[in-house]
C-alpha cells in the first residue's frame, strides 16, 4: 500500500490534517488504535478559539458549528465572593465559540465516510520505520493481518500515549514536563447552564469552572486529588461541592440533574523538541499536553495542523520544503506562549496541597490586581481568545 502521507491517530489532529490535505488532492491514510464510536465517545475540549473555526470551515466542516456553535464574548472570573467578567470583545474585538470536539470529531468523521477516506481502525503494534531517510513507511497489524504503508511523510498525531514521538531518537528528543497534584473531575449534565458564559472559580476548597456544550448541556468541573475515583463522588456530592466554590448568585439558581457522563482528568504540561524527526511531523497532543485551564490543548493542536497543511502544500505545489523545515520552529514557538499562559492561569486559579498560606494570598492578590487592571485582563483575553497563527 502506498500513500503521499500516512496519519497515525484519528483524533482531531490527524482528522483535521487528512481533510485539509484531501481538499487539494494530496492522498493520506489514516490509522486509528480505537474504534471511530470509542473517539467519539470521549469528553474533551469545549472552547474553540477563532483560528480553529476558521479551519474547520476552511475543512468544509463547519455547517453545524455555525448553525449551533455559541459565540462568547467574554468569561467570568470568582475569587470567593469577587465576580468579575472578562471582556473579549471589547479587548481583543474577538470571541471564542463554544462547540464540543465531540461535536468537531463527528464532523470530521461525517466528511471521511462521505469521500470513503481510507481508514484502518483498531491498528496494533504501529510502528513507523525509515522516517529520517526518503522512504519512511509504517508497518501495524489490523484484523491479525501485519501491514505496510510506503508513504512520503508520517504525521505522528497519536496523542500523548503515542508511539510516534519515541519515534525521534532519545539522543535528539527533548521532553519537558510539569505534573500537577491534582485532576479535574468532569461532569456533563443535560441541564441548563447556570451562567451565559463560563465561570472560572478560585476558591480555598479548590477550583470550580461552569462551562456549557449548549443551551440544554451544562459540562462542570471540580478540582480533585488525584487520589480520587468517580466513584468517590455521587452526583448530590458533586452538585453540594460545586455549590461550595462558586459565586452564591450562581449557587442559587444552579440547576443539577444526573451526570450522563463523570471523569477524571490529570493535569500536566508537556512538550518535545523538536516537533520533526526527517520526514516524521508530530501535531497536537503527540507532541504537547497543556492543563484545560486556558482551553488551549484543541486549540494548539489545530494551529500546528494549520502550519503543517500549509508545509504541505508549499512542498507538494511548489517542491519548496522549507515550511517542512521550519515547521517544528514555528508550532513550538506558539506552543510555548499558549502553554505558558495555561500554566500561569491554572496556578494562579487552583489550590496546590499543603500551599502556604502566603502562597495563597498572593493568588487572592493577583486575581485582585487582574480586577482592577485593564492590561493584565487585555493580557488575560488576548491569551485565551488566541494569539496568532
Ligand atoms: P487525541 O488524543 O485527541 O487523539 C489521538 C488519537 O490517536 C486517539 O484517538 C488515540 O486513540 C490514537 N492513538 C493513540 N496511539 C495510537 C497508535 N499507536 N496508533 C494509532 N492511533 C493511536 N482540551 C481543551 O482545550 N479543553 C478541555 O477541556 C480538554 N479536556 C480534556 C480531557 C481529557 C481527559 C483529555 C485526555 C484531554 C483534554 N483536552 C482538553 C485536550 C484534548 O482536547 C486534546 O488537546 C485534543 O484531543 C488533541 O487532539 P489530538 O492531538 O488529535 O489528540
Ligand atoms: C469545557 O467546556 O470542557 C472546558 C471549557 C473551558 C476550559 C476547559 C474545559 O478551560
Amino acid at each position: 500500500m502506498r500513500t503521499q502521507v500516512c496519519i497515525v491517530g484519528g483524533g482531531p489532529a490527524g482528522l483535521l490534517l487528512s481533510q485539509l490535505l484531501h481538499l487539494k488532492g494530496i492522498d493520506s491514510v489514516l490509522l486509528e488504535q480505537r474504534t471511530q464510536n470509542y473517539v467519539l465517545s470521549r469528553i474533551r475540549a469545549g472552547v474553540l478559539e477563532l483560528g480553529t473555526v476558521d479551519l474547520l470551515r476552511k475543512a468544509g466542516v463547519s455547517a453545524r458549528m455555525d448553525r449551533h456553535g455559541i459565540p462568547h464574548d467574554g468569561v467570568s472570573i470568582a475569587c470567593g465572593n469577587q465576580e468579575f467578567r472578562i471582556d473579549f470583545r471589547q479587548l481583543t474585538g474577538k470571541p471564542v465559540m463554544i462547540w464540543g470536539q465531540t461535536e468537531l470529531t463527528a464532523d470530521l468523521y461525517d466528511a471521511r465516510d462521505e469521500r470513503n477516506a481510507q481508514t484502518f481502525f483498531e491498528v496494533r503494534a504501529v510502528n513507523p520505520q525509515k522516517v529520517d531517510t526518503d522512504n519512511p513507511f509504517v508497518t501495524f497489524i489490523h484484523n491479525g493481518t501485519v501491514h505496510r504503508i510506503d508513504c512520503e511523510f508520517v504525521a505522528g498525531c497519536d496523542g500523548f500515549h503515542g508511539v510516534c514521538r519515541k519515534a525521534i531518537p532519545d539522543t535528539v528528543r527533548r521532553e519537558y514536563e510539569r505534573a500537577y497534584p491534582f485532576g479535574w473531575l468532569g461532569v456533563l449534565s443535560e441541564t441548563p447552564p447556570v451562567s451565559s458564559e463560563l465561570i472560572y472559580s478560585a476558591h480555598p476548597r479548590g477550583f470550580a469552572l461552569c462551562s456549557m456544550r449548549n443551551q440544554s448541556l451544562s459540562r462542570y468541573y471540580l478540582q480533585c486529588p488525584m487520589t480520587d475515583r468517580t466513584e468517590d463522588w455521587s452526583d448530590n456530592a458533586f452538585w453540594d461541592e460545586l455549590r461550595r466554590r462558586i459565586p452564591e448568585a450562581a449557587a442559587d439558581t444552579l440547576e443539577t440533574g444526573p451526570s450522563i457522563e463523570k471523569s477524571i482528568a490529570p493535569l500536566r504540561s508537556f512538550f518535545c523538541e523538536p516537533m520533526s524527526w526527517g520526514r516524521l511531523f508530530l501535531a497536537g497532543d503527540s507532541a504537547h499536553i497543556v492543563p484545560p485551564t486556558g482551553a488551549k490543548g484543541l486549540n494548539l493542536a489545530a494551529s500546528d495542523v494549520h502550519y503543517l497543511y500549509h508545509a504541505f502544500l508549499l512542498h507538494y505545489r511548489e517542491g519548496d520544503s522549507s515550511g517542512l523545515s521550519e515547521y517544528s520552529s514555528k508550532a513550538v514557538a506558539r506552543v510555548l506562549k499558549a502553554m505558558r499562559f495555561a500554566w500561569w492561569f491554572t496556578n494562579i486559579m487552583h489550590l496546590l496541597p499543603d500551599q502556604p498560606e502566603f502562597d495563597r494570598r498572593m493568588q487572592e492578590a493577583e486575581i485582585d490586581f487582574i480586577k482592577d487592571s485593564d492590561s493584565a485582563q487585555s493580557m488575560l483575553a488576548e491569551n485565551y481568545v488566541g494569539l496568532p497563527y
